[in-house]
């Protein structure tokens, strides 16, 4: 049961699909919840039993019980636990008890600030808090928590299918500047017979950071260079970043600038604001014909042979804007040659630090929409999903038959209908590690099927140990890519050591393609979840519920990987019988049965283990240097109690469009 209940006069986001089929009943309160619409609250009792599900992409466990989120994105890249926002919104919560009759989820439609004070202030208390009070709250109710998420799922819409090479590895660092960089790469990777899919190319490879342009000193033929790799079977992937470069001559900021198209002050003037080009403006991806203007824009690559792209700095970030710089540089003058005290030296540096993607900048311009102006602060969360919006329904205008990968750092449910996201600039951190497991339920409930993590962590240097047990985390992770910052040490697989013990683990990650693919695309057209916690199939275990480093990776496997340094095994819980398998390589695997319960599982640096249910199967595929390559009429099944006609395989071209 889907029932509505709407606070103040919220506006229409677009997370929710227009033609909705399921019955939606309009409602003025919801069992069990206490509403305040002069406050913009819903408050809930929490049980002891009860866990709360969802957020997304957010800091912290599976179980969100126990800390204060902020929905407002935000360009952070220190995601450590104190923190209440990352860089997406999705405001689903699902709540549930062993022992529950009833499994209920809620979906706050507000894109502007919206808190979930999840037994923060209060233990035993829920309470969500619209900013502006103007919000629509979907209430929904099912059985079971996968029904919830399914009927959840029915009201936003199919999920985003990227092109099947998307499945591959991909190799990214921000620094890679020229054709010979990118060309090094995939030499690098070619001679240490890894499999490989993707090369990203980070903002170097653009003309002084200008949008949908080549540095042509940098890439003197790209569209030939494109070719010659996808002769390779290596896909370029180039970022988009949100801001257009303020500059004479460029006739992306020229047309918007002539068609009105970017966003502007109350006084009419278009903002300034700066990021990585220096000055730009922002396209007003909440005009219908700024979408259509910009997501054209695309094919200026896609007609130089480029099938995929990620959209960046779309929260939007801001490094600053005129005006706020300007009101910072007068009042510095101020402090200059005082005797800068307590009081005073902490007003000062916050002065200078307050600078980046400051809340008073948010304040300062103006969308369009739907006929009305609105100020930026009560829309934020949205402005990432127009871009990406304004990408993917181009893609589709240019390419009606065909798949291109696109993915996206900001987000906010309904995006997941035109592509995927990943989790931002995280760090080489063992913490992160985990971290990037948990988020990945929390995603899938709200659509977010195609995501993942920067595999080795973007920020700080990385380890050979921990690139690896990243590597075995994600092997079964949709976007599967390998990315770092400037300035971090070098991580590709082929700068460590044990290049084998990399290649045996990336041959298996295409070994388990054919897998992966097949429940990826269930999930995605069946509006189902491909990774879950486990208690959403063991929902009468009270354990189930309080396993934090577990989760199901479609119908057949239960991932629990090591996510300590120096630890060459860990205690797993098993919900029910299960078959261990631990692959050395591939092809080299043990296959043990294990009963119910606790154990303690052996798990060496470069091994993979994997957990199969019992009635189940495992599809293997001989592994191939590109996903292209993959042979799949020499498929081998792993079986726990199963014959491998009970799995059902799903394949296809992995490039048209819808079947
Ligand atoms: O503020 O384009 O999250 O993946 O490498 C840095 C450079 C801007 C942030 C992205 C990151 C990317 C980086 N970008």
């Amino acid at each position: 049961m889907i029932q509505l209940l709407r606070m103040g006069n919220p506006i229409h986001t677009g997370a929710i699909i227009d033609n909705i089929e399921t019955d939606i009943t309009y409602v003025e309160t919801l069992p069990a919840w206490k509403i305040d619409k002069a406050l913009g609250t819903l408050e809930k009792q929490l049980s002891d039993t009860m866990t709360v599900f969802g957020l997304g992409e957010t800091v912290r466990g599976i179980n969100k019980r126990g800390w204060i989120y902020v929905s407002n994105n935000s360009d952070d890249p220190n995601h450590t636990e104190d923190k209440h926002s990352l860089y997406a919104s999705q405001n689903f919560l699902l709540i549930t008890t062993p022992d529950a009759e009833m499994v209920e989820g809620v979906f706050i439609d507000d894109p502007g600030t919206v808190t979930f004070d999840i037994g923060y202030t209060l233990l035993d208390r829920l309470t969500i808090r619209s900013g502006s009070g103007n919000a629509d709250i979907y209430r929904i109710t099912a059985r079971t928590a996968s029904e919830v998420v399914h009927l959840f799922r029915t009201i936003i819409g199919q999920s985003y299918i990227p092109p099947k090479w998307a499945f591959g590895f991909g190799q990214s660092r921000w620094g890679y500047q020229t054709m010979e960089d990118i060309q090094n790469v995939y030499d690098a990777y070619h001679n240490a017979s890894i499999p490989i899919d993707s090369i990203y190319l980070d903002i170097d490879y653009m003309e002084r950071y200008k949008d949908f342009t080549i540095n042509s000193t940098r890439f003197p033929d790209f569209p030939a260079f494109v070719k010659k790799m996808q002769k390779n079977n290596i896909h370029l992937v180039p970022i988009i970043d949100a801001g257009v470069k303020i500059e004479e001559g460029y006739d992306i900021y020229e047309e918007g600038c002539e068609n009105d198209y970017f966003v502007k002050k109350e006084n009419g003037e278009r903002l300034v604001a700066a990021v990585w080009p220096g000055r730009v403006h922002f396209p007003d991806f909440f005009k219908p014909e700024v979408q259509d203007w910009f997501g054209q824009k695309y094919q200026i690559l896609i007609n130089q042979g480029i099938d995929g792209f990620w959209n960046d700095m779309n929260e939007p970030a801001i490094f600053y804007t005129d005006d706020h710089l300007k009101e910072v540089f007068d009042n510095l003058e101020n402090y200059r040659n005082q005797n800068l005290d307590i009081q005073s030296f902490f007003e000062f540096k916050a002065l200078v630090s307050s600078i980046d993607n400051n809340p008073e900048d948010y304040r300062r311009f103006y969308h369009e929409h739907e006929g009305k102006l609105i100020r930026h602060d009560k829309v934020h969360n949205l402005y990432g999903f127009y871009m990406t919006k304004s990408a993917g329904e181009a893609l589709k205008r240019i390419e009606p038959e065909k798949r291109t990968l696109l993915f996206s750092r900001s987000s906010y449910i309904g995006m997941h209908r035109y592509g995927g996201v990943w989790t931002g600039d995280n760090k080489s951190w063992w913490s992160h590690l985990l971290l990037a497991l948990q988020q990945l339920p929390a995603l899938n409930m709200c659509g977010f099927l195609y995501s993942g993590s920067d595999m080795g962590g973007f920020g700080a240097d990385c380890t050979e140990d921990l690139m690896a047990r990243w590597l075995e985390l994600a092997i079964l992770t949709p976007l599967y890519r390998n990315h770092t910052s400037l300035g971090s040490r070098f991580q590709e697989l082929y700068r460590f050591s044990c290049i084998d013990g990399f290649r045996r683990i990336i041959e298996l990650r295409y070994a388990l393609i054919p897998y992966i693919y097949s429940e990826f695309m269930k999930a995605a057209h069946n509006d189902c979840m491909y990774f879950q916690p486990l208690s959403f199939i063991w929902d009468a275990d009270p354990r189930a519920y309080e396993i934090e480093d577990q989760i199901m990776a479609g119908e057949s496997i239960m991932l629990a990987p090591v996510v300590h340094q120096n630890m060459t095994g860990r205690y797993v819980y098993l919900p029910e019988d299960m078959k261990l398998i631990r692959f050395r390589s591939w092809n080299q695997y043990t296959e043990e049965i294990l009963n119910k319960g606790n154990h303690y599982i052996k798990c060496g640096l470069f091994e993979t283990i994997l957990f199969l249910r019992k009635g189940h199967v495992l599809p293997l595929a001989a592994p191939a240097l590109s996903t292209a390559e993959i042979d799949y009429s020499t498929i081998n099944y792993i079986t726990y109690d199963a014959d491998p006609l009970d799995y059902e395989l799903y394949n296809d071209d992995g490039i048209s469009r819808k079947v």
